[in-house]
């Protein structure tokens, strides 16, 4: 029986990928953050009563800024594979706290990396990296793959730069199974709400049942390479599980404006969107609707633009060429951009119908 670490255990990537190495028998301990509120929602559906003495699934509390936390915790679990995916993961908010972006999601990895060192663990313990397709950032060449030359446009993708690096340089200077995951945007039912996905399909959601008039978002031209979470933990796990330590590039390989997610999402509700204007002036309107189920006027402004969501430095285009992760790995993703934005916009509604604290009582358990 494997066991494996999971930091950002209780994030959208960690639910379910330890749900998937449960799944697949190994023992799985997780790191997470003290809060003052319970936080653990996407991952109460795995609890296992500590008490049992079978139990696979326990928690710690750590924190990728202490390194002698981690030091412990890795002692205390002597873990076959450590999948490091804690991290300050919103880009735009990164340009507010970029000090602490740096120490967490960069010097952070850098604790782990030394922690499996100084515990002796280098021939035992596997590591998987968390690393982004925001290191490709100002475009140099589409679609981008494995030999792309980065150019981060934000704190959060300087520090996973760091992150990235200090993963390679670890693997090739003491011969650590080290690798990193490129992975493009990867969305879900479980995405935090203030990505845009998950705020789109909320907002929908919201709209459509007559709690809210129109959402406000940043730049619409960004494009997205979009796949489903589920789909990008199972590469995680195949990354780990091969002869040779590399690094891939995890994506779909087909793009998609924001302003284009937007009318997928509303379509989902039965609403054709159009939009005008431009710039910060441009707005969606409802043109057209089908069906009679919610509360939806045509003529709607239901799409405004606030600059306030917009970043200092964007990354405009995104899209990968995941050839090396199907051929090595044979990776396939399973799920495409509207079965994605069915499955998110159907448990929004739900979400907003049941008017449920427990966000997520309904896809899980
Ligand atoms: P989430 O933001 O959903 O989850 C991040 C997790 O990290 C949360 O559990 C969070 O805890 C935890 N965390 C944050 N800071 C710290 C810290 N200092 N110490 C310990 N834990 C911390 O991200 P995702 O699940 O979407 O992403 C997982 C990883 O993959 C991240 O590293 C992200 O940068 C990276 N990534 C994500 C992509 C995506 O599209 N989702 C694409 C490419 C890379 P808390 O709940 O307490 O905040
Ligand atoms: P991203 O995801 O920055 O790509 O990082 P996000 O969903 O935040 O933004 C995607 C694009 O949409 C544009 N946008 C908006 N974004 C947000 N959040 N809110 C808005 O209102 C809005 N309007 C337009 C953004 O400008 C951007 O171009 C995610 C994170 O999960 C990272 O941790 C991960 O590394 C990358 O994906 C790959």
């Amino acid at each position: 029986m494997k066991t494996a670490l999971i930091t950002g255990v209780n994030g959208q990537d960690g639910a379910y990928l330890a749900e998937l190495l449960l799944e697949k028998g190994y023992i799985v301990h997780g790191v997470k953050r003290r809060s003052s509120l319970i936080n653990t929602n996407r991952i109460d559906h795995l609890y296992q009563d500590p008490h049992d003495e079978n139990v696979r699934f326990k928690l710690h509390y750590g924190d990728m800024t202490d390194s002698t936390n981690l030091i412990r915790i890795i002692q205390e679990t002597q873990p076959d594979e450590i999948y490091n995916l804690a991290a300050m993961s919103h880009v735009k908010v990164s340009f507010d706290t970029p000090e602490y972006t740096a120490n967490a999601d960069g010097i952070g990895t850098l604790r782990l990396l030394e922690a499996v060192r100084i515990l002796g663990l280098e021939k035992k313990t596997r590591i998987y990296q968390a690393s982004t397709s925001e290191l490709y950032g100002l475009v140099q060449e589409v679609p981008q793959s494995e030999k792309t030359p980065f150019y981060p446009r934000s704190p959060y993708a300087v520090a996973k730069l760091y992150a990235y690096w200090i993963t390679v340089n670890y693997r090739e200077a003491y011969n650590l199974y080290a690798c990193n995951g490129i992975l493009f945007n990867h969305e879900s039912p479980l995405r935090g709400e203030t990505f845009v996905t998950r705020k789109i399909t909320r907002a929908v959601a919201a709209i459509a049942l007559g709690l809210q008039q129109k959402m406000y978002l940043g730049n619409l031209d960004a494009r997205r390479d979009w796949g489903h979470a589920k789909d990008y933990v199972r590469a995680m796990w195949l990354i780990l599980q091969q002869e040779q330590p590399e690094d891939y590039v995890i994506a779909t390989g087909i793009t998609t404006p924001v302003r284009d997610f937007v009318k997928m999402a509303f379509a989902e509700v039965g609403a054709e969107i159009e939009f005008r204007g431009e710039g910060v002036n441009e707005k969606g309107f409802i043109k057209s609707i089908a069906g009679t189920e919610f509360s939806l006027k045509v003529g709607q402004e239901v799409v405004n633009v606030d600059p306030a969501y917009f970043r200092p430095t964007e990354v405009d285009l995104l899209i990968g060429d995941p050839t090396k992760a199907k051929t090595k790995l044979g990776w396939q993703p399973e799920y495409d951009l509207s079965g994605l934005c069915k499955e998110m916009v159907a448990s929004d509604l739900t979400i907003f119908r049941k008017d449920d604290k427990t966000q997520w009582e309904h896809l899980i358990g």
